[in-house]
């Protein structure tokens, strides 16, 4: 192949062999790969390897993102979202969160609950509203809560965590998205959220879900102050917990964005740093089937770049329903696709748009 020539002599040279072969990397080779390889040879190498794995696939699927409150019982540096007690924000009711799910009839196929920690509801708060989620659409599959929610709503009912999650299946949550994971260092990890559950909490919370027979997700929030080491750490505690369980779905990097919360002055890697992560996490987690470019975040031109560099999946029409990223200064400020834009977006980098159902199962090709 004519990377290996491009290499050639290079102290890279037995790394990037390493990948084409599909052999696994140490921390240490990842680190070195990431620092001395050019992006260009990071894209081959990523590229390949989601050919091997997706083919000309790119995933998507139709989703409505419900975001219950902003109320947070944790401040974390990077957040731009939560609010404390007594200033503005929103609390939606059990009945107007099953209006946003009524209102979408069968155009969606998930249901994605994420928000801030809320003092007060707990498993059976919550437990209502999946019931009530599944009695009006009993196939849409409920994602919900990120590792930190779910261990305050467990710690709120007096539950192990055992407990609380098997709770939560029975009243209908269906997988568990990737957020919460931030960075697992324990140095960095307090300097940017201090409150939060620690690195091995967020573990053994996917860790107890897979055993429940519950997939998840996996994030890593990059771009602010951490460093290579702790981005390849960070990869390599997933794929050890990956190998272990083989319960996680994809991995979605998150970009920290820097309108609005207490980090600002940091401000935001450049889009060179973007694909290169993606990349190296496509090449790293040699265990995860799929890398998702969240759009809302990244932004759909980039998102679409990347399907160059190891992306395969786009995650959802979204439905102008997630103020996350919009609130941190995201491009789009309302963000929905139509399934049709979607497809155009996949389609003009040259790729088969697949849609999907939350596990991965293909529902239809285009
Ligand atoms: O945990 C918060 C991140 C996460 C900022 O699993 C920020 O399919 C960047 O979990 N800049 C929540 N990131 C979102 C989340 C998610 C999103 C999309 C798809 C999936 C999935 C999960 O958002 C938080 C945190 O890591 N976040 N603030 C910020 N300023
Ligand atoms: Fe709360 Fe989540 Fe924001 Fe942290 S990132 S302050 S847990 S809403």
């Amino acid at each position: 192949m004519i990377i290996e020539t491009l290499v050639k002599g290079q102290s890279i040279e037995p790394i990037v062999k390493k990948v084409l072969q599909q052999q696994r990397l140490t921390v240490e080779e990842g680190v070195q790969l990431y620092r001395e390889a050019d992006l260009s040879i990071l894209g081959f190498l990523a590229n390949h390897i989601r050919q091997l794995k997706n083919g000309d696939k790119v995933y998507f699927n139709r989703n409505l993102h419900i975001e219950p409150t902003n109320q947070c019982v944790y401040a974390c540096k990077f957040c731009s979202y939560y609010r404390k007690k007594g200033e503005m924000g929103w609390e939606y009711s059990r009945e107007e969160m099953l209006e946003q799910v009524e209102k979408m009839g069968n155009d969606i196929t998930e249901v994605h609950i994420v928000g801030g920690v809320h003092p007060r509801w707990d498993v059976e708060y919550y437990g209502q509203l999946f019931s009530d989620i599944k009695k009006m659409r009993p196939d849409v599959h409920i994602k919900a809560f990120t590792a930190v929610e779910i261990s305050y709503i467990c710690k709120r009912s007096k539950m192990s965590l055992r407990e609380g999650l098997q709770a939560l299946k029975n009243y209908g949550l269906d997988s568990i998205p990737g957020g919460g994971a931030e960075i697992f260092d324990e140095k960095i990890r307090p300097q940017i959220c201090p409150q939060k559950d620690t690195a091995e909490e967020w573990l053994e919370v996917h860790q107890t879900a897979h055993e429940l027979g519950i997939p998840s997700n996996a994030t890593i929030l990059y771009g602010h102050i951490e460093s290579i080491e702790h981005r390849i750490d960070h990869f390599y505690r997933l794929r050890k917990l990956q190998d272990q369980t083989g319960g996680f779905n994809v991995f979605i990097p998150l970009k920290y964005k820097a309108a609005n919360n207490e980090m600002a002055h940091l401000g935001e890697v450049s889009v060179i740093e973007d694909i290169k992560l993606y990349a190296m996490a496509r090449i790293f987690l040699d265990n995860f089937n799929h890398i998702k470019a969240y759009w809302p975040m990244i932004g759909k031109d980039i998102a679409q770049l990347l399907l160059s560099f190891g992306v395969d999946d786009f995650d959802g029409t979204i439905n102008d329903s997630t103020k996350i990223y919009s609130l941190a200064g995201a491009e789009d400020q309302s963000p929905s696709m139509t399934t049709q834009q979607m497809i155009a977006m996949i389609e003009a980098a040259g790729r088969k748009a697949v849609e999907r159902n939350s596990v991965y199962n293909i529902l239809k090709e285009y």
